[in-house]
């Protein structure tokens, strides 16, 4: 356990108790014990298997009552006491007190009153306006109750990585450009690149943090302040997502960087190496210890220099899942990850031919802003109605098109070329949806499924291989059909279809919109450790679409991807030639 999570659990006891009615002094040392596991630079877990209860007990403001009841948390994974307080009421009661602003005092007051127990009854009550009529509540508090409630149901659950990234950029650049900062960075999941973000870590230092915060927490990117102290403010974006800003001093900022940029897991690794080599690491810097106390600082001003001082090469934070990067890092064998820059293709992309927005031409200059030298062109096949799919005639005069502009590229001594594609749908009975007539005119076929989804995974698996061996497709387009936060992958056996397009020498997609992100990580990777080839694509149904490609390298560096595995990093004449060997094979 984390000594967030143990802090958790030691805050709610404190709010079961203000619930209750108990009395101050009982909410206060709980509550005053949670502040000390939450600012704790060791972990509580460690301290407890090493000195005991004894060790707990020797912590700031922790009696020997609290002491036990961790003890029990941390050796069996539960707390008795904790469990009967929180059996007392019903789980959605708790959920009330994560709206911002609502504590167990109004909590406890509209369950007594008015025997409300959930924010659903809560926001009811509001709407009806009988909350005014509680002691100390008026008709404002309804009004900003109700506005709580809103930001808290738009912020529930986690927030797709391509709608945090680039607001925490905009953040880190308002931060950079404050004169009191020296330096800032994104921190936690999103520095991983993690494809959902549960609340958005910044980072930054200066001589000043009292300044820093104060100017931050009157950034109109908040729409509420939480807490805003002298070196961390946290706030609610708009849409209700929570941000948290530490500012720290340079001779911390790597160390401070390094924790709070994870994972927990990662972080906990790191530590027992460096318990094994005599050291201290925590979010102030790498300490010698000398007879037990801690000694002097050996690091902490930069990430560098915190691996450096555990023996470790810096490891770039998308990997940092405890995912066997410590070890692959000591043995000098990280992968050579792939960058944005190693990109030269997009492979899955619409036009106004079937469901885009933009014409050929316009896609193929945008690709050429991106500096891309190749693009392939996948519209819907027939079938797909519902996306307007080329028929065979519309198929036939988009190549057509594709051919005259690739001539005036070569006329106009240009190197871009586009390359005709189809994105075909595979059927339900594992028929690929591509018409005979044009098969021989297609450069190449990316295959997916859109329909069926609710067959289980022994016949979506079966109808995806039968699909993969007629030699029709080239590349298997998102090949769990999830989408993040909304739909479930559909069932199936993905191992085993990335197996098999391997031994068909096919590719597989990271399909790099950010609702999709699917391969995802773990598969990607297994893909590579298989020899399956990749290839990572946008599915771009607009041109200021290709820029999802972030999303996608993103989740293959997570997946310890290196750019020979991406077809779509080669050269364009690398690619034609697989191609033109694949159809060779399946003559
Ligand atoms: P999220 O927000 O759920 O998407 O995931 P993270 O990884 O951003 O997690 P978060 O926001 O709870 O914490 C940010 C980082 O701070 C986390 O990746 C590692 C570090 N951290 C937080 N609490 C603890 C802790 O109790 N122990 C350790 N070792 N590290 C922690
Ligand atoms: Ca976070
Ligand atoms: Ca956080
Ligand atoms: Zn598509």
């Amino acid at each position: 356990m984390t000594n967030a999570q143990v802090a958790q659990i030691v805050d709610e006891i404190a709010d079961l108790l203000e619930i209750e009615g108990e009395n101050t002094f009982r909410v206060r040392s709980y509550r005053r014990a949670a502040e000390t596991l939450t600012g704790l630079s060791d972990e509580v877990e460690d301290i407890f298997e090493e000195e005991g209860v004894k060790g707990l007990q020797g912590l700031p403001g922790i009696g020997k009552g609290i002491a036990e009841k961790l003890a029990e948390l941390l050796a069996t994974g539960e707390m008795t006491y904790h469990r009967e307080l929180r059996d007392k009421y019903p789980d959605r009661m708790l959920d009330m007190l994560t709206v911002p602003g609502l504590g167990p005092r109004t909590v406890a007051l509209v369950y007594e009153q008015l025997g409300i127990d959930s924010v659903d009854e809560l926001e009811e009550a509001a709407q009806n306006q009988q909350l005014r009529d509680l002691p100390g509540l008026g008709a404002k508090s309804e009004e900003k109750i109700l506005h709580n409630i809103a930001l808290y149901r738009q912020g529930t659950e986690r927030a797709l990585l391509g709608d945090i990234l680039p607001v925490a950029e905009r953040l880190i650049a308002m931060l950079r450009d404050d004169p009191a900062v020296i330096d800032a960075e994104v921190a936690g999941s999103a520095r991983r690149r993690k494809a959902t973000i549960g609340d958005l870590d910044l980072l930054a230092t200066s001589e000043q943090p009292a300044e820093v915060c104060a100017t931050f927490a009157q950034s109109e990117e908040l729409a509420e302040i939480i807490m805003a102290g002298d070196t961390k403010v946290s706030g609610l974006l708009t849409g209700g997502r929570q941000v948290d800003l530490r500012v720290v001093e340079p001779e911390s900022y790597g160390a401070a960087l390094q924790y709070f940029t994870g994972s927990a897991d990662h972080n906990v690794a790191l530590r027992e190496r460096a318990q094994k080599m005599g050291l201290t690491i925590n979010e102030y810097g790498v300490f010698k210890e000398k007879g037990g106390k801690r000694g002097n600082k050996v690091a902490g001003e930069t990430e560098e220099g915190v691996y450096e001082a555990v023996g470790l090469p810096w490891i770039p934070p998308e990997l940092r899942e405890r995912r066997g990067e410590i070890e692959a890092a000591e043995k000098g064998q990280l992968p050579d990850l792939i960058e944005l820059e190693d990109i030269r293709s997009d492979l899955h992309t619409h036009t106004i031919g079937s469901d885009g927005h933009n014409t050929l031409e316009e896609m193929a200059e945008a690709c050429r802003q991106r500096g891309y030298e190749y693009l392939g062109i996948t519209d819907h096949s027939p079938v797909l109605i519902v996306a307007s799919g080329l028929t065979a005639e519309e198929i036939k005069q988009q190549r057509q098109q594709i051919d005259e502009l690739n001539k005036r590229y070569e006329d106009e001594g240009v190197k871009f070329r586009i390359l005709a594609g189809l994105e075909a749908d595979i059927l339900t009975g594992g028929q690929v949806d591509v018409p005979a007539e044009v098969f021989d005119l297609l450069d190449f076929v990316l295959g997916s499924v859109h329909q069926g989804f609710s067959a289980d995974a022994d016949k979506m698996t079966g109808r995806i291989i039968t699909a993969l061996e007629s030699g029709k497709v080239d590349i298997l387009g998102h090949p769990t059909g999830r989408l993040l936060l909304a739909r479930e992958a559909y069932g199936i056996h993905l191992d085993e279809v990335i197996k098999t397009a391997g031994e068909l020498d096919m590719a597989v997609e990271i399909n790099a919109h950010p609702q999709r992100l699917d391969l995802d990580d773990i598969h990607a990777r297994f893909a590579q450790d298989n020899g399956t080839l990749l290839s990572i694509n946008t599915d771009a149904h607009a041109a200021e679409h290709l820029d999802f490609m972030r999303y996608g390298v993103a989740t293959a560096r997570r997946g310890w991807i290196e750019a020979p595995s991406v077809i779509n990093t080669w050269p364009l004449k690398k690619l034609q030639e697989w191609l033109q060997r694949r159809r060779e094979d399946h003559q």
